[in-house]
């Protein structure tokens, strides 16, 4: 008996068209506290996991949670966890569908993204074109542009030469911003004051975008002074649904590396807050993004809100979003790559109480943020009502020097702000981590200083505020 019609040619069938289900089997490209909360969320989905470590993470406990585990190679993360051709042996070797590449890492890669492709494995996020265009913030804000998603006044693409840059600055006025297209998360950006700075910052932003990225594209903005930074998660899946899951305030930084995350953001109007996340979902629907994203905004003092760039990639703060909406973005993510519609819309997302976030990093605060690795000697760990701490690490837990400081997230969930700092307060308090240094006393400073308390927080606060010399 032949049934006619049910035979394809899978060679003919183009990868938006295929027919997807749950994946059996997912690599998970990454280490630490991301690979754990991924290594959770499929065993919650019935998926098995594949996890690779590098000789210095040989032995860590959130590696027995997988169902196998391959070595890709030496403690430095460009020599395993980077290395492209030993995490796709990896994900050969262990017969999996799909990559979860975590955050940072081969995470926005577009050429790893390519090589899963053409070996036929599914890279959990967008794909490799969406990944290049978003990567490229020059050709981002010109699709942010396009999108009528509102950009800081500036150049209208790259500058070609002095003549052009010193034209726009006088039509926009002092100060100016000159940042690297291959740039981002801070790094190749450099404020101009005058002609005369403007001049040196355009070659110096040009030769050190060259040498960090081998691409010395500039372009040039109006520089926007004490900004808030609130960028908004999106979710959007192969069958044209996009969402967003409203935003996150991330203001409480310092030297770019962010220390607190919350959300709702404190003093956005809701008029502002629906315009940034509709903008966001524009932008998303306009470059074909699929899978989670985060679009990053810098609203000024009076409430106008920019587009800055697209992370491409979850993010170490997605419990926040996750917290304040109730949905699980690890999840999300896997389903959407799978094939599957989202099963919420839009009117369905209703964000909840307030969330913070506190980055606890192997740092110390007195010594610069010097890293401290070492050995936790002892740990306890804190719980109760809306209280939720991600981490991989744990008693006698050996904190690398190889690898981010970041050991832990401890994010809680109230009914109020007000509510949420006092049960951070708690939680912090109850954190105890012995053996190494870390932000916990930092933080425990922020969330008691009057300008924090009262949301009067911009990305200038904790490096004026004087509590971290
Ligand atoms: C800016 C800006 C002011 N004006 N652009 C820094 C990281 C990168 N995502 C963009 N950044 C900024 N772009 C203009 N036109 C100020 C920053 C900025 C910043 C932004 C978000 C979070 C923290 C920040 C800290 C310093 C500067």
């Amino acid at each position: 008996m032949t049934s006619f019609g049910r035979h394809h040619e899978l060679e003919k069938i183009s990868p938006e068209k295929r027919v997807r289900s749950m994946y059996k089997r997912i690599l998970v490209a990454n280490r630490g506290e991301i690979a754990l909360r991924i290594i959770r969320a499929c065993r919650e989905l019935g998926v098995e996991t594949v996890a690779i470590f590098s000789e210095a993470d040989r032995g860590a406990a959130y590696l027995d949670l997988a169902d196998e585990a391959f070595c890709v190679g030496p403690a430095k993360g460009s020599d395993s966890y980077r290395k492209i051709d030993r995490v796709i042996s990896a994900a050969e070797i262990g017969n999996v569908q799909a990559i979860h590449p975590g955050y940072g890492f081969l995470a926005e890669n577009a050429h790893f993204n390519e090589v899963c492709r053409s070996c036929k494995i599914d890279f959990i996020g967008p794909t490799p074109e969406a990944m290049a265009r978003l990567g490229d913030k020059n050709s981002a804000r010109k699709l942010a542009r396009e999108a009528k998603v509102p950009v800081v006044p500036g150049s209208d693409g790259l500058i070609r030469e002095e003549s052009e840059a010193m034209r726009i600055a006088h039509e926009i006025g002092f100060p100016v911003l000159v940042k690297a297209s291959a740039g981002g998360g801070g790094r190749g950006m450099r404020v101009a004051l005058n002609d005369l700075a403007l001049k040196s910052a355009l070659s110096q932003a040009a030769a050190e975008a060259e040498a960090a990225f081998g691409d010395g594209s500039i372009y040039l903005e109006k520089y926007v002074e004490h900004p808030r930074h609130v960028e908004v998660q999106v979710l959007a899946d192969h069958h044209g649904n996009v969402v967003h899951l409203w935003e996150r305030d991330c203001s409480t930084q310092r030297r770019h590396q962010k220390l607190i995350e919350e959300s709702p953001s404190p003093h956005l109007t809701q008029e502002t807050r629906v315009a940034i996340c509709e903008a966001a979902v524009r932008l998303v629907k306009a470059c074909g993004y699929t899978n989670a994203g985060t679009v990053e905004f810098i609203v000024d003092q009076t409430g106008n809100f920019y587009f800055i760039e697209v992370n491409a990639r979850i993010q170490v703060e997605h419990p926040v979003s996750e917290m304040i909406t109730g949905i699980d973005l690890i999840k999300s993510q896997i389903r959407v790559a799978a094939g599957e519609p989202l099963p919420f819309t839009q009117a369905d997302i209703v964000p909840r109480g307030a969330v913070i976030e506190c980055r606890i990093n192997a740092e110390d605060p007195a010594k610069n943020f010097q890293p401290s690795p070492g050995k936790i000697e002892k740990m306890y760990v804190p719980g109760g009502f809306g209280v939720r701490f991600d981490s991989h690490a744990h008693p006698g837990y050996t904190v690398s020097p190889h690898y981010d400081s970041m050991i832990g997230k401890l994010i809680v969930h109230q009914p109020t702000r007000n509510e949420a700092i006092e049960c951070m307060l708690r939680a912090l308090d109850e954190l105890r981590i012995e053996g190494i240094k870390t932000t916990i006393p930092l933080h425990r400073e922020i969330l008691r200083h009057a300008a924090f308390v009262e949301g009067r927080v911009d990305t200038t606060f904790v490096e004026r505020s004087g509590l971290t010399q």
